[in-house]
């Protein structure tokens, strides 16, 4: 409970605001899940297709539809064919090359990033932003005058009064929760949690109404302390729609915390940080059987008898689980969660590139399908390391330079007798210092990706499969790791600089055209693991998959619509043929 206590002043949006020590309790943040994301970035380019019903495709998949399309019932993660029948009029655009993606979501992140003091601004996937905007909070609820609430005043920039938006301090800005008549909602008292988050509210609707008007996105949030309670509240009212999360947040004699009551009725398995097994162990031991269908609620958790974080530990501890997973679930089972929004950084930490293969089995196609990603690699190093704002240098200055090479495969083990079925191996992987000749830039990108194959990575390879024949790869990755950022530009992201953010605000604005940005979010993502993957097909084709920023970053996988296992992208065709295929 005392974690409990914590938690109640803080206040979270889908945009988060960064906690500074003495505030701790009294973080504002939020969160931004941008709607019908790869729908949008489509009807951006054409505005006309934002009256159509738009589908986006991977494979057989509709991985996304605009509302038009959902309010005739397709919906994410359908297949094809069943949109087609739904809905015969569905225009579909192809979604594999993730390119644009990728780069409308560092463009809105560079936007928000420009916006919030602090930089605090951190990505969760391609389309979702958490802002902790606790400092702007601190400053603007400062400066309100309690007489004159209705006439306030946002400041964007601390240096320059007349940089900001008017508003009207008495009303929250979009919806809440629970409910209530905005008339009936008038904090006073500047520096109340309620205060704090009706700000908030308004600071986020701004945003919002920027990112819509200006750059064509509507976006959806959630206010609150923590990410936890941002991110949830945020998925209330969507599309286009924001929710604060009232407080009170602890429980005071007969008023119980809105937290609990906000939670309370979430399944289990719509937390965040609850996975599908910790899901699936909870449920067994509440309703007493091995294999459960049914869902149960956080009610149901925190109200069992003899619950707490030690009955917790004993349900979910064990080999293989984290060390305090008990009182971590028992804290988020109460909506607790002190994690902060990390700060984004300027150049990833590493550029990788992998493309999954049916069959990879002689040298020869190794060399050229190294070759291909090498010629990906150092594109995309251009892309990203390059700053091309000294008009005296055209071709750019390198602002970070990665210093090793790493070369990873992953063997593909001989079927399964019994079954026919092929699991897959771990990853290998082997790193050698980066060659200096990649960085020239009066080389064409051809001619080094074909250097940097036969002087380092046909040599690498070897080491990794000595044997002249008789493996069989299923994926590549040639990454470039360790980096080491130019003198100057670490220092350049931390601290704030207003006049800057602003300048590159604008240009953001000014130039909404889906280019490289010049910085990025963190990056660093353990590889994609799959444990078992579904039988290998032929016509698997190999699909390029880079992942510069993956993990976190980057959806790996689609749940499957017809057994709900996470496919990562490259093996969903063969995944869907398992299921046409006769037992
Ligand atoms: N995406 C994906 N694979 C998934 C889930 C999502 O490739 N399994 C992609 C497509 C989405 C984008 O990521 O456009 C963002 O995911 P969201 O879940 O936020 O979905 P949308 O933004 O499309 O829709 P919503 O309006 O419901 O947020
Ligand atoms: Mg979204
Ligand atoms: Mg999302």
């Amino acid at each position: 409970m005392a974690a409990l206590v914590r938690n109640d002043s803080r206040i979270i949006l889908h945009l988060v605001t960064p906690p500074r020590s003495h505030v701790k309790d009294l973080r504002t943040n939020f969160i931004q899940d941008y709607d019908c994301f790869y729908a949008s970035v489509f009807e951006v380019e054409q505005p006309a297709l934002k009256s159509l019903p738009l589908a986006v495709q991977q494979k057989q998949i509709v991985v996304t539809c605009n509302y038009e399309a959902r309010r005739r019932g397709l919906h994410k993660l359908q297949l094809i064919k069943d949109a087609k029948r739904i809905c015969p009029d569905v225009v579909i655009v192809m979604g594999e090359d993730l390119t644009k993606f990728r780069n409308a979501s560092k463009e809105l992140y560079l936007f928000a990033r420009s916006i919030v003091w602090g930089g605090r601004v951190e990505k969760l996937g391609f389309d979702e932003l958490f802002l902790d905007v606790t400092e702007m909070i601190d400053y603007n609820t400062g400066v309100l005058n309690p007489n004159d609430l209705s006439n306030s005043f946002f400041h964007l920039d601390p240096k320059d009064p007349t940089v900001g938006f008017p508003y009207n301090a008495t009303r929250f800005q979009g919806s809440t929760f629970p409910a209530t008549e905005p008339d009936l909602i008038a904090p006073t008292d500047p520096s109340s949690l309620e205060m704090r988050l009706l700000v908030a509210s308004h600071l986020q609707g701004h945003l919002r109404g920027m990112l819509e008007h200006q750059i064509g996105f509507t976006a959806t949030g959630g206010i609150s302390t923590s990410k936890l309670l941002a991110k949830l509240v945020g998925n209330v009212h969507k599309p286009n729609g924001q929710t604060t999360l009232l407080p009170p947040y602890t429980a005071t004699g007969e008023t119980p915390s809105n937290v609990s009551l906000f939670l309370d009725d979430h399944e289990i398995r719509k937390i965040p940080g609850i996975g599908s097994r910790i899901a699936q162990k909870l449920e067994s031991h509440i309703i007493g059987q091995e294999t459960v269908d049914e869902a149960i609620t956080v009610r149901d958790v925190r109200q069992f008898p003899g619950m707490g974080a030690p009955l917790l530990e004993k349900v979910l501890g064990g080999p293989g689980s984290p060390k305090g997973i008990g009182m971590r679930m028992w804290n988020i089972l109460h909506g607790v969660d002190n994690s902060e929004v990390l700060e984004g950084r300027d150049v990833p930490t590493q550029i990788s590139i992998e493309d999954s293969y049916g069959r990879l089995d002689t040298l020869d196609s190794v060399r050229r399908e190294l070759e291909i990603l090498t010629r990906s690699l150092i594109r995309r190093m251009r892309t990203d390391l390059l700053d091309t704002s000294d008009d005296t240098v055209p071709q750019g200055q390198w602002r970070a330079h990665p210093r090793t090479l790493r070369l990873s495969t992953r063997p593909r083990p001989p079927p399964d007798t019994d079954t026919g079925r092929t699991y897959s191996y771990n990853r290998i992987s082997r790193s050698t210092p980066l060659p200096p000749f990649i960085f020239n830039l009066d080389e064409n990108i051809d001619a080094l990706a074909e250097r940097l194959v036969r002087e380092s990575l046909i040599s690498m390879f070897r080491k990794l499969h000595p044997e002249k024949s008789g493996w069989n790869l299923s994926l590549l990755n040639v990454a470039v790791t360790n980096m080491v950022e130019r003198a100057g530009d670490q220092k350049k992201h931390s601290g704030r600089d207003i006049g800057k953010m602003f300048r590159q605000q604008e240009t953001v604005l000014r130039e909404w055209t889906v280019h490289e940005p010049e910085s990025s979010p963190p990056v660093e993502a353990p590889p994609i693991e799959v444990s078992r993957l579904p039988p290998e097909s032929p016509e698997i084709q190999p699909q390029l998959e880079d992942d510069w920023d993956d993990g976190d970053d980057e959806p790996v996988g689609m749940e499957c619509p017809i057994c709900g296992v996470s496919i990562p992208h490259f093996a969903q065709l063969a995944h869907q043929m398992y299921h046409s295929a006769p037992e």
